[in-house]
Formats: structure tokens, sequence, C-alpha cells
């Protein structure tokens, strides 16, 4: 018999001054929750789940049987956990208010962008700066494309793809992740100026990249896939799609700290797109608050992918952009830490007026006259 317990944060507040001190602000964003399910699983199936507002917690929890409530305890702190800036080379990055990642995919066949940059390293170059000019707080550069079926590609081609374009990045002084799942171009990436690790596959698909990261010191975002070998999208069946991630996602998180990676260099993400249905990607979006109960910052990825497509009369990838910049409000809403885009300029934007908002929310003092 194996019990888990889950803290979700199902009310989202405008401010903490709205509920007078009764809402929790979720990894140090600019989102605040007010009312939490804390919800009991035995053998995958939920026994139990409790509502209750943000001062109702912690007897709750008080009154779970000890395994449990130890977990509930680390998940109510983790919700709060304040999480400090990530040193890209000369930048830092604060993630008290969401970051863009611009994508810049070297590939012959992603998606949306492939093929565009693949042999053409000055449009790619151009299209980084342009992205970095419109606010992009960090480049993704990618030389394996990961949709469905895609073919494997060499690792000596991935890495002749990726490394010309850090090493000119990085020169240029910009803060640059790389998003492979092979330790050789990882470390190749690395020593060419890439400053974090963005490894789809969680770290489970070469077995040598642990131990790669935790001697580098750099971040690393471990991003939620079913698959672990060649087909990254392979076997997508959950009993409930946001608590399995999240119960995977708390698995990663532990072999990475297992792993002598220091707590405050792992980054999660959910995974959109990546061996889901639309109903679960939905899912996953509407009960992204969640995994702040992990202690991680969030980097939430769903720019251009399918499950727009799929609402939105099957427009392709390249018109795909609205329904991205509505993901990507709601990621900011949920206190997503990073987003990852291929529309920079118009998600920089979005996130000004998002923010102005949020601002307006935080200065309002509006009371009941004496
Ligand atoms: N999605 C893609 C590739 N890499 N990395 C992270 N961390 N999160 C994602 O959601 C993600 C990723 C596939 O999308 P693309 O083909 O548009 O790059």
């Amino acid at each position: 018999m194996t019990d888990t317990i889950y803290i979700r944060p199902i009310a989202l507040a405008e401010s903490p001054q709205s509920e007078e001190g009764g809402a929790i602000r979720l990894g140090g964003s600019l989102a605040w929750a007010s009312r939490f399910a804390l919800i009991h699983r035995r053998d995958g199936r939920i026994v139990s789940r409790q509502r209750l507002g943000a001062r109702d917690v912690p007897g709750a929890i008080d009154a779970l049987p000890a395994g449990l409530a130890a977990e509930a305890q680390a998940q109510w702190a983790d919700l709060a956990r304040v999480h400090p800036p990530l040193q890209c080379g000369g930048r830092v990055l604060r993630l008290d208010q969401p970051l863009v990642m611009g994508i810049l995919n070297v590939t012959p066949d992603s998606f949306s962008d492939g093929g565009k940059f693949l042999d053409k390293p000055e449009t790619a170059l151009e299209h980084a700066h342009a992205m970095l000019e419109a606010g992009a707080a960090i480049i993704d550069v990618g030389g394996e494309s990961t949709r469905p079926g895609a073919a494997a590609v060499w690792e000596g081609d991935e890495e002749r793809r990726v490394v010309p374009v850090i090493e000119h990045l990085a020169a240029a002084g910009a803060a640059i992740s790389i998003d492979s799942r092979r330790a050789s171009v990882i470390g190749a990436a690395l020593r060419a100026g890439a400053h974090v690790v963005n490894d789809v596959s969680a770290m489970r698909h070469d077995p040598r990249t642990p131990a790669l990261v935790a001697q580098s010191g750099v971040p690393v975002v471990l991003m939620h896939a079913p698959g672990d070998a060649s087909d990254l999208h392979d076997d997508g069946t959950y009993r409930d799609v946001v608590l399995d991630v999240f119960d995977m996602l708390r698995d990663s998180r532990d072999a990475a700290l297992a792993a002598g990676i220091a707590r405050n260099r792992i980054l999660i993400d959910p995974g959109i797109g990546f061996g889901k249905t639309l109903a679960e990607n939905l899912a996953l979006v509407n009960a992204l608050p969640i995994f702040h109960a992990l202690g991680q910052p969030i980097l939430f990825g769903a720019s251009r992918k399918r499950l727009i497509g799929a609402l939105a009369g099957e427009v392709p990838a390249h018109r795909r952009m609205p329904g991205s910049l509505m993901l990507a409000v709601q990621a900011a809403q949920a206190g997503a830490h990073i987003l990852r885009v291929h529309d920079v300029p118009e998600t920089v934007q979005a996130m000004q007026v998002w923010r102005g908002l949020r601002d307006a929310a935080l200065t309002d003092f509006s009371q009941i006259a004496d």
C-alpha cells in the first residue's frame, strides 16, 4: 500500500491584502493562493480531498498520519519557497517575475521552426539577437527535434549544429541554455559557453548527465516526458495526469539531489505536449500552481504546440501565436518563473501589461472608510 499526499492551490488571490493575510505567495512569484486542496492518494487512487483556506492548512496537516504529515509539511513550506536568482555567466536572472526564454531550434524538422536555421548560422544568430533585443532573458538552443516520431539525430551532428551558435551568443554576453538529452552534447555546449542545461528527459536518457551537471555546477531544467528512451512521447498512460506528473518530477528532483546537484539549481517543467492528450495538457495547465509544492522554479513551454491547434480549428504552428500568448498569461498567473516561447516580442509585451496589472493589484489598498 502506497500513500501519497499533495497540496494543490485551487484559488488564486489578486493580492495578499485582498485576503487580509490569508494567502500565500507561490514560489516567490507574483501569484498568491488563498485556497488549497489537500489530496490523499492510496495506490494511485484519490481517497480524500479536503478543501481548505490558507489558515486551516497547518491544522489539517497536523491531523494526518505521521508519514504523510512530514511530506505535507515539506510541500506547504515549499509552496512559499523564494528562489534565489540564477547566475548565467555575467548575467543574473531574478525569478521574482516571469522571464521569457527565446527558442532557437537549429534543426531540420522541429514542428514550428524546423529547417529555418539549420546550416544558416547567420539567420539563426540574427533571430537570436532579435529575441534578445525584444527582451528575452535567455536563449534556449536545441539541435534535436523532439516532435513525435522525429528521426534520431547522431550526437556528432547535434553538437555541430549547436556549438558555433552557442560560442557566438556567449561571446555576445547572452544567457544560454542547451536543450539536449545527451551528455556529450551538453558537455560540448557548456564548454562553448552555455549556462543552463535543459533536458527534456529529466536526465533519464543519458546516465552520464547527472554527474556532468553536478560537476559543472550549472542549473538544470528537469522536464516531464513519459517515454525516456528513443521516443519521449511513448507510454503516456496516467491514473491522474497532474498527480502522476507531480510524482515523476519529485522523483527526478530527488535523483538530481542524490547526484549532488544543489537544490537551488534545479528547475522543473511539466512537459506540455510530451506524451499527453489534449485533455491531459489542459489539466496540467490548469493545475500548474501545484508544481510550486515541489519547491523548485517552474519552466513552462506551450508555445505554438499542438494543443493550440486542437482547440483552434487545427491552425498550423506558425499561426498559433495568439493561443501561445493566452497560455503564457495563464502560466504567469500561476506563478511560472520562465516561459519558453517562439514569439518573444509579443510575449514580452503581454508580460509587461500583465506586470502592470499585478502591480496595480498589489498597491490597491482601498478599504471601507472609517
Ligand atoms: N518543448 C520542446 C522542446 N524543448 N524544453 C522544455 N524545458 N520544455 C518544453 O516544453 C520543451 C522543451 C518542443 O517544442 P519546440 O519544438 O517548439 O522547441
